[in-house]
């Protein structure tokens, strides 16, 4: 499924479309290992002491979670869509072609993170990513995940439930895990029967609406699943914040960055 071939704003966002688009083999495998080696060096770096801002490193929490390597504890890392191959995928014209389909002629990108979901981590429960996002305009707010390594049903794919991104964003409550990821929350007023896995391989790509509701399991497997993952909006959009003992705060995870100006992408790619 091409973006040339389907009006790909419309298998977003209208109310009788799936809410995401999946592009397989979007992407070389090569480009999904270099950036698994990038956040090997940054988790690295950061175990050893050292500064690695902007990048953001979240680590497992869950209890008796085993590791061996400093990578093999980190949950999540974010804020890198400035860097590497991070911020160079996002200049590919192929990526530039689907954001100007889904969002329009001027894109930011607000957020990146790499999720490592490495042997024994636990999935994200249900959540519509708007939830996490307190914009103006609400609307819209685009998602690209790309699979470093191959995503199955034991080492912990996402699962999808097509149609809800013409939900409201519903209710979310903590994730009842103790030891579960910082910030995790979870639908429970919704009935997921009719959720799809997502089984990829390597450099395919899903487009997703940030009403769509997802999950993803646990890693049960003895492989690492690994995925990058970016969030994209329409220049201008503002973070209202979420209002803490009175006082409204951004989320200092977002950092909003001009990936297209005028249908063209801003910025030096590297090869696909
Ligand atoms: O890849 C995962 O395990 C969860 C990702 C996810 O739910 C998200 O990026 O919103």
């Amino acid at each position: 499924m091409g973006t040339d071939s389907i009006n790909l704003a419309s298998a977003l966002r209208d109310d009788d479309q799936p809410g995401f688009a999946l592009h397989r083999g979007f992407a070389d495998a090569a480009i999904g290992n270099a950036m698994l080696d990038e956040v090997i060096a940054i988790a690295r770096s950061a175990a050893s002491g050292n500064d690695v801002t902007p990048a953001w490193v979240v680590k497992e929490s869950q209890e008796g979670f085993v590791g061996h390597a400093p990578e093999d504890y980190v949950a999540k890392i974010f804020k890198l869509h400035r860097t590497g191959t991070f911020r160079s995928f996002l200049a590919l014209p192929e990526v530039a072609s689907i954001l100007v389909a889904a969002i329009g002629p001027d894109v930011d990108c607000f957020l990146s993170q790499f999720i490592f979901k490495n042997p024994g981590a636990w999935g994200q429960p249900w959540h519509q990513d708007s939830y996490y996002f307190p914009f103006e305009p609400a609307r819209p707010i685009v998602g690209l995940w790309l699979a470093v390594t191959r995503a199955t049903l034991e080492n912990g794919c996402l699962h999808v439930l097509p149609g809800s991104q013409a939900e409201p964003v519903h209710q979310h409550v903590p994730d009842s895990r103790p030891g579960s990821v910082y910030g995790y929350v979870e639908i429970v007023d919704h009935d997921m029967d009719a959720s799809a896995p997502c089984l990829l391989s390597p450099g395919d790509l899903m487009v997703f609406d940030s009403h769509l509701m997802h999950r993803s399991t646990d890693n049960l497997s003895d492989e690492i699943r690994a995925a990058m993952v970016w969030h994209f909006c329409r220049p201008g959009t503002v973070d209202l914040g979420i209002e803490i003992a009175g006082t409204k705060i951004e989320s200092p995870l977002n950092d909003f960055m001009p990936v297209i100006r005028d249908g063209i992408a801003v910025g030096d790619a590297v090869g696909k």
